[in-house]
């Protein structure tokens, strides 16, 4: 526009064109990728500060990695947990579950049973052994996913399937997104589509908690893409500055769909490090190794729960898989970096440990999976009875206007008969109300 004046640098000017850096992942389809750079440090090699320490003391902690087990598929150093074999057990039962029920999930979403699914395959670790550091009673703010912690509370699995197929049975009604389940029960909050949601409100509940003088902590769980909202800014400052008992989980899988970390800054420095500037304890940890990230999270929990403060961890993981259902990871990264991602599959890691213990074994090791695949297999049709997604077998429609107020107030009751009364012109005596 001739009537304003031209602020960018010209040709001539001494002062240099000011430029931006658009970040660009590393590896494309096609490409081979070459993990050789990345420093993932030794087993065993990270100190154990104690748990009351001032993070200003323990800064080194949130670049680089702790790690548990070996190459040699034992357990080292400081933050071995000494877990007996039949907590670890447990916890490879769980990851088995989880990894079975994810497959079958999927599968049913291919054969439109469900809209939607979203897998946690790699990051199986991540959920269930740190819930298992937990108290069952603590409370969970999750991100979708982390079915590993219902399933590691003993959630019925029918409650989880009558919500991915929004039948009848579902306790929420098909109001939500499948697999954004709630279970008050279970001390597990309801799952949010709007990414980070749940940061402040984890530590608000555990400001709750604290001003109550409970002694139950709150955790939360967010994706290293949703770090990028202010709301996880919020949380972090609130935690900080009022000691909140929190433990807030960054899982870095390293995708937010098709963004890679590098937009949510990992470019620059570790998710971790962000503790750094609001003053929380960090840790940054193996997320594919089930016994780092159980130690961690009890560290966490033992530091929140003598009122030493919040702590900031992240798991260092991959995601295996695409997003969700509705996504197809070929299209924007390389198929081998999952092959080449040197921290290896938890699932694995943690059968071999147990192997190198001597307490268990490849036969063992089938008949989980066989016995979960099964459960799974049982569980879906029973669910299945409820109805799937299409077949009318769900709550009937009116009842969305429901559960809000105690007395529907009347413009409620008019937009309630209105919507069925256009319902039935458009689906004459066809659909269920
Ligand atoms: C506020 C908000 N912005 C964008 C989205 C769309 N969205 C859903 S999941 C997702 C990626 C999140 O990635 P990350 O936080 O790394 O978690 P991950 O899926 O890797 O577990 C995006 C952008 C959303 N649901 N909410
Ligand atoms: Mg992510």
């Amino acid at each position: 526009m001739a009537d304003r004046p031209d602020t960018r640098s010209q040709a001539g000017s001494n002062k240099p064109a000011l430029a931006l850096h658009v970040p660009e992942p590393k590896y494309r389809p096609g490409d081979s990728v070459d993990y050789s750079d990345l420093d993932i440090g030794e087993a065993g090699g990270q100190p154990r500060p104690d748990e009351a320490c001032d993070p200003k003391d323990m800064h080194e902690l949130a670049f680089g990695l702790v790690r548990v087990l070996g190459e040699d598929n034992k357990a080292h150093g400081p933050w071995d947990p000494k877990l007996d074999p039949e907590t670890l057990r447990a916890m490879l039962g769980h990851m088995a579950l989880t990894r079975a029920f994810d497959e079958r999930m999927f599968r049913g979403q291919r054969q439109g049973k469900t809209s939607f699914y979203m897998k946690c395959t790699g990051e199986e670790a991540t959920s269930i052994a740190s819930s298992m550091a937990l108290a069952a009673d603590d409370m969970v703010f999750p991100s979708y996913r982390q079915q590993g912690i219902l399933i590691q509370r003993g959630y019925p699995l029918i409650e989880m399937i009558n919500q991915i197929y929004s039948n009848k049975g579902d306790k929420l009604k098909g109001r939500q997104l499948p697999i954004m389940y709630s279970s008050r029960d279970h001390s597990f909050f309801s799952i949010s589509g709007n990414l980070a949601t749940q940061t402040p409100q984890a530590v608000g509940w555990a400001m709750a908690s604290a001003i109550k003088g409970d002694s139950r902590i709150a955790a939360t769980w967010v994706g290293e893409g949703s770090t990028a909202e202010g709301d996880f800014h919020s949380a972090c400052t609130f935690a900080a500055v009022y000691n909140a008992p929190v433990i807030l989980n960054v899982v870095n899988n390293q995708w937010a769909i098709s963004s890679f970390s590098g937009f949510a800054g990992a470019e620059r420095t570790t998710f971790a490090a962000r503790a750094l500037g609001y003053g929380l304890a960090g840790l940054r940890v193996d997320g594919n190794d089930a016994l780092a990230c159980y130690a961690a999270e009890r560290w966490a929990a033992n530091r929140a729960r003598a009122n030493a403060g919040p702590t900031l961890i992240e798991f260092f993981t991959y995601r295996a898989e695409g997003h969700s259902t509705s996504d197809d990871p070929t299209g924007y990264r390389s198929a081998q970096e999952r092959t080449e991602w040197p921290l290896g599959d938890p699932v694995m890691r943690l059968k071999n440990h147990l192997i190198a213990l001597g307490e268990w074994d490849e036969e063992r090791q089938d008949e989980m999976d066989r016995k979960a695949a099964e459960k799974v297999r049982e569980t879906t049709k029973q669910a299945e009875a409820n109805g799937i997604l299409g077949h009318g077998l769900h709550h009937p429609f009116r009842t969305m206007f429901e559960d809000v107020f105690e007395e529907l107030p009347w413009h409620l009751k008019e937009q309630a008969e209105q919507a069925i009364k256009e319902r039935e012109i458009k689906f004459p005596g066809g659909l269920k109300l």
